[in-house]
């Protein structure tokens, strides 16, 4: 069993993975944080109580940040529309928010739970984590590891070297990467592997009830921008891949690497560089996911909606 938090800006990949890490009877959610990214944290938050209402998960929710530390803020609009999980009819919420605000209820979670039990998952921008760990300079060794959605090494997503989730953040990936806890890095070459295909979705829409119904209606809207967007084939499902780590690690392998974020280029500004061969001389800081078990994959996430929708 393995505890975890999830930190998420839902965005129909992060409900997968809410819905992932709810339905897995090997992870405990300790509880879910969300940051503004995909959308603002308004939509954010009430599309994480959304999930939660429509797959039954009932653990605490509490909103974090409604901004970058130092820079603006970036929106994906483009991908997740204008209510961040465009697609399904969303229902109300059927709870109230933790009153907390999300690094007070990471820190209180983690620092109340035995020492090295807590996983932190953040599948958005970093800066709950970040705020977290300037509020509890403890947190560093008391949490178990750090697996995160985030950076690009070969494979590009926002501009030709960033990925979303570092670029919206950098200042708060920088201090998460430089802060020398296991961080298991899942970047976009590994979440490119995770295609929504049409057959993935006429399995969970067959197995998985009305909730498949709606996972299906989610990934088809996003399946669609992804398309139009960025002409791929299918949908990228890329959070998911981070909560699977908790459940398997063998859902995919990685590679031990130094990555840094680059916070000065005109450029380059929140491109993630990864140094596998020790050639900037600094020690590794992270695993980075490289290759996916898809099959075993999509056969976690279909068993998890398929729990979900049966309890
Ligand atoms: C952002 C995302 C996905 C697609 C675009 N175009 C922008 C979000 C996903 O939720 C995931 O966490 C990460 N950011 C992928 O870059
Ligand atoms: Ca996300």
């Amino acid at each position: 069993m393995e505890n975890l938090i999830l930190d998420c800006d839902p965005g129909h990949d992060d409900a997968v993975a809410i819905l992932l890490a709810a339905g897995n009877p090997q992870l405990n959610l300790l509880g879910i944080t969300t940051v503004a990214g995909n959308q603002t944290l308004e939509k954010v938050t009430r599309n994480a109580l959304a999930v939660c209402a429509k797959a039954g998960i009932r653990v605490p929710v509490a909103a974090g940040a409604e901004r970058p530390l130092v820079r603006e803020q970036l929106i994906a609009g483009e991908i997740h529309g204008a209510s961040g999980l465009d697609g399904p009819v969303l229902p109300e919420p059927a709870f109230d928010l933790d009153p907390r605000p999300a690094a007070q209820f990471i820190v209180d979670t983690v620092m109340t739970q035995p020492a090295g039990t807590v996983h932190l998952v953040p599948i958005g921008p970093l800066t709950n984590i970040a705020l977290a760990m300037r509020l509890e300079p403890r947190l560093v060794s008391r949490v178990k590891s750090v697996v995160l959605m985030g950076g690009a090494v070969g494979v590009y997503g926002r501009t030709p070297v960033t990925e979303f989730n570092i670029q919206a953040d950098p200042e708060a990936a920088a201090a998460v990467f430089e802060a020398g806890w296991p961080i298991t890095m899942v970047p976009l070459d590994l979440t490119y592997q995770a295609l929504a295909t049409d057959e993935v979705l006429a399995r969970i829409g067959a197995e998985g009830g009305e909730l498949g119904t709606f996972v299906v209606e989610m990934l088809t809207f996003f399946g669609n921008q992804y398309r139009k967007e960025r002409g791929l084939p299918a949908a990228p499902v890329h959070d998911p891949c981070a909560v699977a780590k908790l459940i398997d690690p063998a859902v995919f392998t990685s590679r031990p690497a130094f990555v840094a974020v680059e916070l000065t280029g005109t450029w380059t500004w929140g491109q993630t560089v990864t140094d596998y061969r020790g050639q900037l001389g600094r020690p590794h800081n992270a695993e980075v996911a490289d290759r996916l078990d898809t099959v075993r994959f999509w056969d976690l996430v279909t068993d998890a909606i398929v729990h979900l929708h049966n309890s």
